[in-house]
Formats: structure tokens, sequence, C-alpha cells
């Protein structure tokens, strides 16, 4: 570093480079990008990283893995980046537009690394651009669990929990159908349980097994290669059919058992406002996304009508989405992502401004996440005073030998390992055997072919 006087350091401030800038501040020799440089890591040695590696694999359904590898031989960090129907686009993302910008860059500052990809490209937001930024934040959440040979829990604060309560799906085509997956569900020791029915009388529903291509299978590789499943979706038999479901469950399994319902941003505010008021009598853990994500403002009008407990929040890509649900109480369970919000360094503000407001987190657990999400997931939920529930899938045996690790569940409850940083991988070998295949989620449309939110 040039040893100039502060007084010429700061007349000629204007003139230089950021990093040059940086280094007339008096700061260390600045990394590219201008990143300010951390003077010590417990006496660490500095590191960079030397390269990142972007493997979309299709073990079961496509995922997009972040690899990021570092000057110290063999310390690597492994994030999620998955957005389900748009992979490439984020995987492009990440290829030609963000790894370019982190090599050599400092793997410990992390909400520099942050800041710097999601202002630093000024054509900020929106999920392809946010998820990639995410599948990076959860390698360098990894690779600093590594170096400082902690589970990541213990990086955000340690334990507050035992474990996290968790919920599964039920669906069927009718009410027994729905109520006997309900039972499964609680036999392998469940507590809590989302129940989706079929509509009578039109083909497929979002959320049940009516049709081949249902919210589970939609992605999996025995559907790929197609095009889009088109689902026929009508607001008046679903608003009929919903109460008389959850009637029929609790009248049959008691008011023990926690029931969910998610109705997928399909509703318009006041169909969902009559919906949350006719499930009044069942006592709904929560209902979910009601809305479209565009209508925040539209909540006030069901918390008009109803004490259902709302949940939302899985299509919202930024902080800013989630406030004035979150500061307005409009809502009780923030349910994004924390792939599709921006990773652990976003989801925590998240968390944070929600335990503000008594708003509690239910952060969303869909297969189309990878283990490496889901470990996230988990490390958060039992390291926040303010979690609320966990959505989880188990999936299938060829996920797990090619994205190895992840929580573990066990009497309703999801839990990490003491691994340190995630304690996920992926097997790089491996998941060339499952190359990427195009697949869609199903969209849908009204009887009379009028589009509709799926
Ligand atoms: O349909 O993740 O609550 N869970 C959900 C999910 C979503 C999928 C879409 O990619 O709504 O199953
Ligand atoms: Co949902």
């Amino acid at each position: 570093m040039a040893t100039r006087s502060h007084d010429s350091g700061r007349r000629n401030f204007f003139k230089l480079t950021g990093a040059a800038a940086l280094g007339a501040l008096g700061a260390s020799p600045p990394l590219r990008g201008g990143q300010a440089v951390a003077k010590s890591s417990r006496g660490l040695p500095p590191l960079k990283i030397t390269d990142v590696r972007v493997i979309v694999t299709s073990p079961g359904r496509n995922y997009v893995l972040v690899k990021i590898l570092t000057s110290e031989p063999g310390l690597y960090g492994v994030g999620d980046a998955t957005l389900n129907g748009r992979e490439l686009a984020v995987a492009t993302a990440l290829e030609k537009h963000i790894a370019p910008l982190l090599i050599g860059r400092d793997p410990d500052q992390i909400e520099d690394t942050w800041q710097y990809l999601y202002r630093g490209s000024y054509w900020r937001g929106g999920p392809v651009q946010v998820t990639a930024v995410a599948g990076v934040d959860l390698a360098l959440w990894d690779i600093k669990g590594k170096r400082a040979g902690m589970p990541l829990y213990q990086l955000l604060g340690g334990r507050t929990r035992v474990g996290a309560l968790a919920y599964t799906h039920a669906s069927g085509r009718d009410f027994v159908e729905v109520e006997d997956a309900v039972r499964r569900g609680m036999e392998r020791g469940f507590k809590c349980v989302r129940a989706q029915v079929a509509i009578p009388g039109l083909e497929g529903t979002y959320g049940t097994s009516a049709r081949r291509k249902s919210e589970e299978t939609a992605g999996r590789v025995d559907q790929q290669g197609e095009l889009p499943e088109t689902e026929i979706f009508e607001p008046s038999p679903y608003l009929r059919i919903v109460p008389k479901l959850f009637e029929h469950l609790r009248a049959k399994l008691g008011d023990e058992v926690e029931l969910l319902h998610d109705t997928h941003e399909k509703l318009a505010p006041i169909q969902a406002a009559r919906l949350a008021r006719e499930l009044e009598p069942y006592h709904l853990f929560f209902l979910e996304d009601l809305l479209r994500p565009e209508h925040k403002e539209s909540f006030r009008l069901i918390r008009q009508h109803s004490t259902t407990p709302l949940a939302m929040g899985e299509l919202f890509n930024s902080i800013w989405d989630c406030v004035p649900l979150i500061t307005e109480q409009l809502i009780d369970y923030i349910r994004c992502g924390v792939s599709h919000i921006g990773g652990v360094t976003a989801a925590r503000k998240v968390a944070a401004l929600a335990e503000a407001f008594q708003v509690k987190t239910a952060w969303h657990g869909a297969a189309d996440l990878g283990p490496p999400v889901h470990a996230a997931h988990v490390a958060l939920d039992i390291s926040i005073p303010n979690f609320g529930v966990q959505e989880m899938v188990f999936f299938p045996e060829v996920t797990r030998e090619v994205i190895p690790g992840g929580p573990t569940f066990k009497d309703g409850t999801m839990d990490v390992s003491d691994a340190a940083g995630l304690g996920t991988d992926v097997n790089e070998e491996l998941a060339k055997k499952y190359p990427y295949r195009r697949s869609y989620l199903p969209t849908a449309r009204r009887q009379d072919g009028a589009v509709q939110d799926w």
C-alpha cells in the first residue's frame, strides 16, 4: 500500500477507483470490486474464492447447485439455487454474470458479497437473480461454518429449541382419501398436516393427486421433456368443497391434529375473506398464500373478516415484499423460501423483522428446493426465537445420493446434525449421470379458457 499522507489521500479520493480509494482510507490492499479486507479471522490465514462451479442435475427432479472453492485445499461450500421451471436462467446468471465477480473475493465477507451482488447489479431483485445470489450466499455460510468448525445454527446464535415442528402434505380425490392420507402422516409422527382435496367435476386441482401431474409430481423426472400441463380451476366449487373437507377431517380426526391448507395464490380478495371466515370453526394452524403476491394490501380485507391464522410468502423475493404484511400484522406466518428470498443473509433479517411484530416463520420447504436450502431452513428454525412451523419433504434415495446430508425427522420435528456448515454436499461425478431435462410447473385456466393463477 502506498504511504500517502491523509490529506493528499483525501484530495485524490474522488479521482481514485473504489479499490484505490479504500487503500487511501488506510485499509489493507482491497480485493477485486473494492471489498474491504478483514484484518483477522481468529488468526486463520486469509482466504480467497478460487472457483465457482454451477452444477445442474436431475436426480429425481432438476436442481441447480453452487459449489464455491477456496484457496484452502479441500475447503468449499455448497448452496442451492433451484428455481423450478426456470433452472437454466439461474444457472446462466450464476455462470456468466456472477461467478466472474466472485473470483478473488474473501468468502468470509458474506454480507458485503450479498450487498455487492444484490445492489451492485443495479437491476436488483426478481426470482432469477435473487435465487442466484442465494445459491452463493448459502455456499458462503457453508464455508464459514466449516472454517469455524460449527454448524450454521451456532453461527446464527445457537439453539433456541430442541427441534423444528414439521408439517407434511396429504391429498386425495375425496374426503376419505384425504383423511387416510392425514392418518398416514400422523402415524409417521406428524402433528401438523396440510390437507388438499380435488374439486368435484373438475379435472385436477392444485395439490391433489387427481391428475398425473400434480404439485407433488410436477418437475419430477418422469414428467420431464414435455410442455406444461393445464389444470382447470373454478372458484365457486372450490370455495364450497374446502370448508366441507375440514368439517369432515375434524369430525373424523378430532381437534388435536394441526391442519393446514394452501390456496396457492388462486383467489380474489373477497373470495379469500369468505374462505378464511368459513374455515374458522375448524381452527386451522394456518391458511396459506390466499392472494397473488402483488396484492399485499388486500390482506387488510381478509383480516377484517376472519380470525383464521394466515401465512404468505413463497413467491416473495425480498424483505420489502414482506414488510407491509409484517409491520401491519396482516399475517401470522411469513413463509418465503430461504433461497427465493436471497439466502440466509436475507432470511435472518426477515425473521428479525417478523419477531418485532409477533409474526412467526414457516419457510417454504417444498421438494423443488434442494437439501442445502432445507438445511438452512432448519438451522434458522432452531436458532431464532419466532419460529412457527416447517414444511418438509422426504427426498428420494437418488436425490440423497447426489446431494447428501440435510435435516433429519423424528417424532414430528426436524433437526440438523452437528456437522460444520450446512451439513450438505454434492457428488459431482454422480450428478453428471443425471443430466438436466426441460420441465415446467403446470399452468391453470378457467373452464372458459381464460388464464388462471396455478
Ligand atoms: O407449489 O414449490 O407450499 N408449497 C407449495 C409448493 C409449490 C412449488 C412450486 O414450485 O406451494 O409445492
Ligand atoms: Co404453498
